[in-house]
C-alpha cells in the first residue's frame, strides 16, 4: 500500500497532547471559538439560520476556519451542532437565535421512539462531509476536531423540547419509565457513532463527545442509566483511530464516572482545579481545560495571572489548553488572541 499525503503529515500537537505524548508547547483551542464573538462570523451568518449554515459547505467551513486565522489557535471544531444530525433525520428542531435547540414534538411515550429512524450521514447530511473536505484541505497541518452529543444531553433535548436549567422532564421520564429512557439513550448513541464515524472517515482528526448537562444527575443515575450506553457509544468509535475527548460542564461529582466510559481525554470545567482530576482520574487520561470563560472579560492582567496559575496547577503532559465552557458570546476577540500567546509563550520548551 503506498502512502498517502495524509500518512506522511506530521501528528498534529493536539492529538499528541490528547494521547499524552511529549509536546514542544501546549495546544490551545477554544469551544465554541466559531461563534458571536467574532465580527466576521457575525457577518457571514446575518440572515442564515443555524441550521442552514450547517447544510451550506462553503459558509459551514469558512467559519470553522475564521477562529484558526485570527487567533492561530492549534485546532479547528468543525462547525455545526449536537442537533444536526437529528433534524437530519426528520426530527423538527429549530435553533432559535438567542434560546438554543427547540423541538418541535418534544418525546413523550415510547410511540415518539419510532421517529428516530437510523442515521445515514452519506444519504442524510452529505453537507457535513463536504465542509470537512474543504477545512482540512485549507487546514494544513492544524487538525480538525469532529464531536457530537452523548446521549443523555441529545435525550434531555427530546424529552424537554428546549433548552433547560436542571432536565427535570428528562429525569422525570428516567425515575418513571427507565426502560423507554435506556432505549432512547441507545438510539441516540446509535446517531452520534454513526455521526462521528463518518466525520473521521471524512478527515476529522480528533473527536469531541459533549454530555453538557449530565451534571444535573447524580452519580448513582448517572452510572446505572448512562454510563452504559455512553460506554458503548465510546467503545464503539475506538477502532476510528482517532482521540476521544469526554466533556460536561457542572459535573465534578461525574468525572471519574465519565472517565469510566473510556476516553482518551476527560474535558474538566472551570470549577475543579487540573491538579485534583489528575489526582482523581490518575496518569490515564489526558486533561482539557478549564480557565474560566468570564477570565477573558476581566482584562489583561488577569488573563495573565489567571493563565499562569492555571498552567502551574495543570499536569505537563497529556493537556490541552482550553476554556472550561464556551467562549462567552461579549468576549473580546483580541482577549483570546492574546490568550493563545500567552499559552504558547509560557509553555514552549527551550531547545
Ligand atoms: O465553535 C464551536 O464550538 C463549534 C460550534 C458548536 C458546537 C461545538 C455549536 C454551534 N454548537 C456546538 C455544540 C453544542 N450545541 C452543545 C455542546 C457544547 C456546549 O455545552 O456548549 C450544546 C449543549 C448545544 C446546544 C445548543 N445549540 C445551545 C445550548 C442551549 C442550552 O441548552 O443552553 C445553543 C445556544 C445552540 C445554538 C448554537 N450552536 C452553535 C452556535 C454558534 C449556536 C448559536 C446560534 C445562534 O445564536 O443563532
Amino acid at each position: 500500500m503506498t502512502a498517502g499525503p495524509e500518512e506522511n503529515r506530521p501528528t498534529p500537537l493536539l492529538v499528541r497532547a490528547l494521547r499524552r505524548e511529549p509536546v514542544e508547547r501546549k495546544p490551545v483551542w477554544f469551544m465554541r471559538q466559531a461563534g458571536r464573538s467574532l465580527p466576521e462570523y457575525r457577518k457571514v451568518r446575518q440572515g442564515v439560520p443555524m441550521l442552514e449554515m450547517c447544510r451550506t459547505p462553503d459558509l459551514c467551513a469558512e467559519v470553522t476556519l475564521q477562529p484558526v486565522r485570527r487567533h492561530g489557535v492549534d485546532a479547528a471544531i468543525l462547525f455545526s451542532d449536537i442537533v444536526t444530525p437529528i433534524e437530519a433525520i426528520g426530527i423538527g428542531v429549530e435553533i432559535q437565535s438567542g434560546v438554543g435547540p427547540v423541538v418541535a414534538e418534544p418525546f413523550r411515550s415510547r410511540a415518539d421512539l419510532d421517529r428516530l429512524r437510523s442515521f445515514e450521514p452519506e444519504a442524510d447530511l452529505p453537507e457535513v462531509a463536504e465542509a470537512i473536505s474543504i477545512i482540512t484541505g485549507e487546514l494544513g497541518e492544524t487538525p480538525l476536531i469532529g464531536f457530537a452529543g452523548a446521549p443523555f444531553t441529545l435525550a434531555s433535548y427530546l424529552v424537554e423540547g428546549r433548552p433547560s436549567k436542571s432536565q427535570e422532564r428528562a429525569r422525570a421520564m428516567q425515575l418513571e419509565e427507565p426502560a423507554l429512557f435506556r432505549d432512547l439513550l441507545e438510539r441516540l448513541a446509535d446517531i452520534s457513532i454513526a455521526s462521528l464515524r463518518s466525520q473521521v472517515e471524512a478527515g476529522v482528526q480528533a473527536v469531541q463527545v459533549f454530555d453538557s448537562w449530565a451534571g444535573s444527575l447524580s452519580e448513582a443515575t448517572y452510572r446505572e442509566a448512562v454510563l452504559p450506553v455512553s460506554r458503548r457509544l465510546f467503545t464503539e468509535i475506538e477502532s476510528l483511530g482517532v482521540p476521544r475527548i469526554h466533556f460536561a460542564v457542572n459535573a465534578g461529582h461525574l468525572m471519574e464516572a465519565m472517565a469510566e466510559a473510556g476516553p482518551d481525554a476527560m474535558g474538566v470545567d472551570w470549577r475543579t482545579p487540573l491538579s485534583q482530576a489528575r489526582r482523581r482520574l490518575g496518569e490515564g487520561f489526558a486533561l482539557q481545560g478549564n480557565l474560566d470563560p468570564t477570565v477573558p472579560l476581566a482584562g489583561p492582567e488577569v488573563l495573565e495571572r489567571e493563565t499562569r496559575a492555571l498552567l502551574a496547577d495543570a499536569p505537563e503532559l497529556g493537556h490541552v489548553f482550553n476554556l472550561g465552557h464556551g467562549v462567552l458570546p461579549s468576549t473580546d476577540p483580541a482577549m483570546l488572541t492574546e490568550l493563545v500567546g500567552l499559552v504558547h509563550q509560557i509553555t514552549e520548551k527551550a531547545n
